[in-house]
């Protein structure tokens, strides 16, 4: 197999356990984090409970690892300080241990929430600044900085995935346009292990949708092709014409419900 070992952070978590078996391929064994339990090691696993906020766990937790997949963390809006212990202190300290185990390749699991103030008319790349829409979304932003760093001053390659919604399937008429199926998350993530070189890339976690408010020129040295599309459900949401509608935060700006949720509401 073409990895040693990879460490998959946030195993317990929606993604996590899709993840859990969808990565054995590439790896002689997949090392589980999580702070929630994982249940029992299966073969080819270990199971390593951690909080990332813990400096001396998370250096423990990173050595013998080839490369990581980092899913852990907070992942919808929540007070500052919630945030800053799992997302901003707990990628500090991944990136400090990447560095110390010697790790050649990170993926990062983003999100579209680091551009959720850009409006629904817009097309987004990669080269554009962030518009976060909440704290969670200033973490990702944080996340995408410190591995740029990372890549700049020791080398360390990192793709970040502005994941869209990566769910079985759209709830809503806005997941329509950020729908992003489990299938093309896995390719995502294949092409972001193994292309030759990927530097410091920032790439839109979206399947081929018919409508799309992201532009993913700049992560085209990546070769992912979607295969999925939101499409097959369209029968879910027949009235999808009518986005954004007036006066309505939650279809003017691409964060959607996440535009409400800020400290300013609590
Ligand atoms: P999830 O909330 O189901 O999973 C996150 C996992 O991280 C949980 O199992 C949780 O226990 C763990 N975690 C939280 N704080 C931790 C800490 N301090 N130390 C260690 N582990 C901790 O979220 P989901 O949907 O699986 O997302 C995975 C990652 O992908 C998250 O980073 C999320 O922000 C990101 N993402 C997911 C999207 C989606 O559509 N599912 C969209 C955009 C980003
Ligand atoms: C995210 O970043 C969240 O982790 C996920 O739960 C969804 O809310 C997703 O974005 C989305 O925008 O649909």
């Amino acid at each position: 197999k073409p990895f040693k070992r990879i460490l998959l952070t946030g195993a317990a978590g929606g993604l996590g356990k899709v993840l859990r078996d969808r990565v054995k391929p590439w790896a002689e064994v997949v090392r589980l984090s999580d702070v929630a339990g994982m249940g029992e090691a299966r073969a080819g696993e270990e199971i390593v409970k951690c909080d990332l906020a813990d400096k001396a766990a998370v250096l423990a937790l990173m050595e013998g690892v080839d490369v990581v997949l980092h899913f852990g963390g907070i992942s919808t809006e929540a007070p500052f300080e919630a945030i800053m212990q799992a997302n901003i202190l707990g990628v500090a300290n991944l990136y400090e241990a990447v560095n110390k185990a010697g790790v050649k390749r990170v993926v990062f699991a983003s999100s579209n929430h680091a551009i959720g103030y850009y409006r629904t008319t817009d097309t987004v790349d990669a080269s554009m600044p962030t518009r976060p829409d909440s704290m969670y979304g200033i973490s990702k932003c944080f996340g995408e900085s410190m591995s740029r760093y990372y890549y700049d001053r020791f080398g360390i390659e990192t793709v970040c995935i502005r994941i869209g919604s990566s769910f079985p399937e759209p709830i809503n008429k806005r997941m329509m346009t950020t729908y992003f199926s489990y299938d093309d998350l896995v390719e995502m993530l294949r092409c972001s292990l193994f292309a030759p070189r990927v530097g410091h890339t920032i790439i839109m976690g979206q399947s081929d949708n018919a409508s799309t408010w992201w532009d993913n020129r700049y992560a085209s040295h990546l070769g992912y092709k979607a295969k999925d599309s939101s499409a097959k459900f369209a029968h879910l949401f027949p009235d999808s014409a009518g986005y954004p509608e007036r006066d309505d935060v939650t279809t003017i700006y691409q964060g959607g419900k996440f535009l409400l949720d800020g400290p300013q509401y609590r």
